[in-house]
């Protein structure tokens, strides 16, 4: 890195700026910056510190610079990705691997050489003419055994004000560090414009490097692939976790409200489309987190954090009676950015918001008018399916007071949602922490629906929900899970849930509120509250607890006839899955941990042994 030495970090930042660096006074901080301020060739440079004038400084580069226009609202601004920019780009999102490394053929990776090599010749010069923004930013609460210090060096203001509501500041962090080089690296360029949109997506490019803790993006703006301490960090987060013992998990944390104002903690993991962001919302519930979490056992404690302080929300369907609270935040004055929405006359509307239909407007695809065909031939809608708000969870009225509560969350149960209309029951809590690991979370599967590409129906494997971030190989993963467990004197309850269980008429078995019911379940067994029948699978309730609960929640019968639909435990589906899983791991998983085999094993010779005494489909009451 001898490079480095030419240019003059000084000179280049000019006395405002330079003094903010060199208040850190870290010369990894240093190299770093030189490093990229020369290879990526900006006109200007901007350091941000956590002061809310550099802040705002930020927020208002990204109106002046045209990557975000303001709305009507105050706060509320509107950014567009390019028409074919619109989500996370898998197939373009690389490991970098040294030779001889192998993390398996789930987890996409190229040769470190070559990647780093094709990555620095693609970001080469891509700022000139613009100005640079250099973030710090902190994963977890501040001053926290959780924080883990970032600095993102970009050329785009809309990903660097997105990093001011989505994360702590870290430029107070950074200073705790002294001259250590423990701190993660985002380099980050939208590369040459058209308009104000990547011009070259066909070269984007999202290359992760563990050895350095560097993660490069170019060529795109959408958020999954540019916002370095979301997405792109949890992959170095996930490989420093099973170093040091913890768990970096792609869940939300909610608080669920207990008799007497008690607050019981809850993380969840669910695939997408399965219902993640609708629990952490829940109405008359606390939200801590709605997408990332860390998990820590301290002093015997199982202990969590969000590793964020705002929402990178998908807005489609956010309506004021299915989502009452984002729906106010979003439509009151807040600072709010709004992704991939419809701009009509200053006013940002989305698929599904409730409100009459606009008849024209300006979104993600230029000018728009219902009907309009995009550029790949498809009908345009309103928004993007996969159009986001950015907001800071604290200007959310369900806000949980521990957000920023620098131990964390004590978390008692942690729950795992999957998508299937004929299998999981909706409710069911696991033996034990191995048994829900492995029978909740290694086996998490999703059907795909109508709002994703080719055919509905399909089950998709996504252990934990966490497929897509995992940077170690998916055995070691699910060793680190079951380790953490034992590591607590009291490890959470396991529970896996199921909102999209279908009749034999095809509909829906629950109702969309049902999952409040659910979740005072739970909160009751953590407390010990309430007993549950034991089937092979795991614990479920009795049909007076829910009948109750029903009745106090949402204040509905509930019918013993839809109890024990919904509740029949389906043998031949639950051992088809579990055959099904078990294929998966052979097949493609070598380092699968035995006790994986042992426990699905010991689970089939359940479901086997009880149809054999009651039949393929079992009601709760045969098993009292
Ligand atoms: C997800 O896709 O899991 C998200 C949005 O939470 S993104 O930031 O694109 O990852
Ligand atoms: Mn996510």
């Amino acid at each position: 890195m001898n490079e480095t030495a030419e240019i003059n970090l000084e000179e280049k930042l000019g006395e405002e700026n330079y003094g903010k660096i060199s208040i850190i006074s870290n010369p990894h901080l240093n190299e770093f910056l030189s490093k990229y301020i020369k290879h990526l060739k900006p006109e200007s440079v901007f350091v941000c510190t956590d002061d809310d004038k550099d802040i705002e400084y930020i927020r208002l580069k990204a109106i002046e610079n045209g990557d975000e226009k303001q709305l009507k609202l105050p706060g509320q601004t509107i950014h567009y990705d390019g028409y074919f920019d619109q989500a996370r780009d898998k197939e373009n999102t690389k490991l970098l691997l040294p030779q001889g490394v192998d993390l398996g053929q789930n987890i996409n990776s190229l040769d470190r050489e070559e990647g780093l090599k094709k990555v620095h010749e693609i970001l080469e010069g891509t700022c000139r003419g613009k100005e640079l923004y250099i973030m710090f930013l902190c994963l977890g609460p501040v001053d926290s055994e959780f924080s883990i210090s970032c600095v993102q060096v970009t050329d785009s203001a809309y990903v660097a004000h997105n990093g001011t509501l989505l994360f702590r500041p870290g430029f107070e962090q950074f200073k705790r560090l002294g001259g250590s080089d423990d701190f993660l690296k985002f380099v980050h360029s939208a590369g040459e414009l058209d308009g104000a949109v990547c011009a070259n997506i066909d070269e984007r490019r999202v290359y992760i490097d563990l050895a350095s803790d560097t993660v490069y993006s170019a060529n795109t703006q959408y958020g999954g692939n540019t916002i370095g301490p979301k997405k792109l960090a949890m992959r170095l987060a996930i490989q420093r976790a099973s170093t040091e013992g913890w768990l970096c998990e792609h869940m939300f944390i909610m608080g669920v409200h207990g008799l007497g104002n008690r607050v019981t903690y809850f993380a969840g993991a669910y695939p997408s489309m399965c219902g993640k962001t609708s629990t952490a919302m829940m109405s008359g519930e606390t939200i801590v987190g709605d997408d990332i979490a860390y998990f820590k056992v301290i002093d015997g404690v199982f202990r969590a954090v969000n590793v964020e302080q705002g929402m990178f929300g998908i807005i489609g369907d956010v309506n004021e009676k299915g989502d009452p609270l984002i729906y106010k935040t979003l439509t009151t004055p807040n600072e709010v950015i709004f992704s991939n929405v419809l701009d009509e006359d200053g006013t940002p509307r989305w698929t599904g918001d409730g409100r009459k239909p606009p008849v024209s407007g300006v979104n993600h695809s230029g000018e728009w008018t219902p009907g309009k065909k995009g550029p790949d031939d498809k009908e345009v809608s309103i928004s993007h399916k996969n159009a986001r708000y950015t907001v800071a969870i604290s200007s959310l009225e369900n806000a949980d007071e521990l957000l920023n509560d620098s131990n964390g969350v004590k978390l008692a149960g942690v729950i795992y949602g999957g998508r299937d209309s004929d299998t999981s029951i909706p409710l069911e809590q696991a033996f034990d922490w191995v048994h829900g690991v492995i029978t909740k979370g290694a086996t998490l599967e999703s059907e795909t629906t109508a709002a994703t590409l080719g055919q509905e129906g399909v089950r998709t494997f996504n252990p934990m929900s966490n497929l897509d971030f995992l940077s170690i190989p998916i055995g070691r993963y699910i060793q680190v899970n079951i380790d953490l467990g034992g590591k607590a004197s009291k490890p959470p309850l396991i529970f896996g849930v199921n909102y999209f269980l279908k009749g034999d008429d095809g509909n829906y078995l629950n109702g969309m509120q049902d999952k409040r019911v659910w979740v005072k379940w739970m909160e009751k067994r953590v407390r010990g509250e309430v007993e549950a029948i034991k089937t092979p699978t795991g614990f479920i309730p009795h049909y007076e607890d829910l009948k109750d609960l029903f009745n106090d929640v949402l204040g509905k019968d509930y019918s013993k006839e839809d109890y024990n639909t919904q509740f029949t435990i389906r043998v031949p589906e639950l051992v088809a899955k579990i055959d099904r899983i078990i294929v998966i791991y052979k097949e493609k998983v070598p380092d699968t941990p035995e006790i994986l085999y042992k426990v699905l094993k010991e689970q089939k010779d359940r479901l086997e042994q009880a149809q054999e005494e009651l039949g393929d489909y079992i009601l709760p009451n045969q098993l009292t």
